[in-house]
């Protein structure tokens, strides 16, 4: 059976656990390519150094939704074994995708400040939960993830800005206080997964390589939209009314799907969106 009972048990009671052996060593190198590229596509023309960028950049390149504009990348964040597994751990019959990314921490590159998922997306139910996919494997040289072990379960729900370092500090709470979260190595071809509202960070990248990891959230189907102080492009592209079902070609179903049943692209963020498909806007001929 995938995963084992052990590993879903583990799961409940600590908001993450690693599941070895989801991707063969073909899988890492043709996916590893093919995310790789991505992110140069997406990045290029940012001429900064690391220390020129912000500080949430420090700590890793973000590009979002690149199944939607990167065939080679669909078939991994569409994996059948990582959404089914997905889906063991969470309970539930039916996932779709929320969004990819690649989490791209260069060499140098900062910590993870320690941080929920769930606050920053605005969906009502806490039905959600993380693939973390280090194609190189994971370590506490190239900065592997943290995570407060049963944090999921303290009914906690802050948003702590990452983007600006500032706001709810997730590590002076009485959940955390004083304690060291448990640092977890990935190896190569295991995938760990955490609930949206485990508290995680993740160490420095003190090696000379780029830790690169994709990742893919996926939330309960049938979940609906509350309202959030921010925007978020998984609800406001295809118009999604508060209170309403979250279902649209933008966040399409990953399980149950058959491999070869890959969704559709859909139409591009309008205007483009920071980080996400279409970005950055290509340049017009004479500017
Ligand atoms: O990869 C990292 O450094 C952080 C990842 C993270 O916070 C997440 O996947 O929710």
């Amino acid at each position: 059976m995938r995963p084992s009972e052990d590993s879903i048990q583990a799961f409940r009671r600590d908001g993450f656990v690693v599941v070895e052996g989801l991707l063969d060593d073909d899988e890492l190198e043709r996916y590893g390519r093919a995310v790789d590229g991505a992110v140069a596509a997406r990045t290029r023309g940012d001429p900064r150094s690391l220390e020129e960028k912000t500080r949430y950049e420090q700590s890793f390149q973000q590009c979002i939704n690149l199944w939607e504009d990167f065939p080679d990348v669909r078939p991994l964040t569409f994996h059948p074994a990582v959404a089914e597994t997905a889906a063991k751990l969470l309970g539930v019959e039916s996932l779709r995708v929320w969004h990819d990314q690649a989490l791209y921490k260069q060499a140098g590159g900062r910590v993870t400040d320690p941080h929920q998922d769930q606050p920053y997306w605005p969906l009502e139910q806490a039905d959600s939960i993380t693939a973390w996919m280090p194609f190189d494997g994971s370590s506490h040289e190239n900065g592997c993830m943290g995570y407060f072990a049963g944090s999921h379960r303290s009914g906690l729900r802050k948003f702590a800005d990452i983007f600006t370092g500032t706001g709810y500090d997730l590590e002076a709470i009485p959940e955390t206080r004083g304690l060291e979260p448990c640092w977890v190595e990935v190896p190569r071809g295991a995938v760990a997964f955490h609930h949206s509202l485990t508290i995680h960070r993740a160490l420095a990248n003190r090696s000379d390589r780029t830790r690169r990891v994709h990742t893919v959230i996926y939330f309960k189907d049938g979940s609906t939209r509350i309202e959030r102080e921010h925007p978020h492009p998984s609800v406001d592209r295809p118009g999604i009314a508060r209170g309403a079902v979250v279902a649209s070609d933008v966040t399409p179903i990953a399980w149950p799907r058959e491999a070869s049943n890959l969704p559709p692209t859909p139409a591009l963020p309008n205007p483009p969106v920071p980080g996400w498909p279409g970005w950055p806007p290509r340049q017009q001929k004479g500017t």
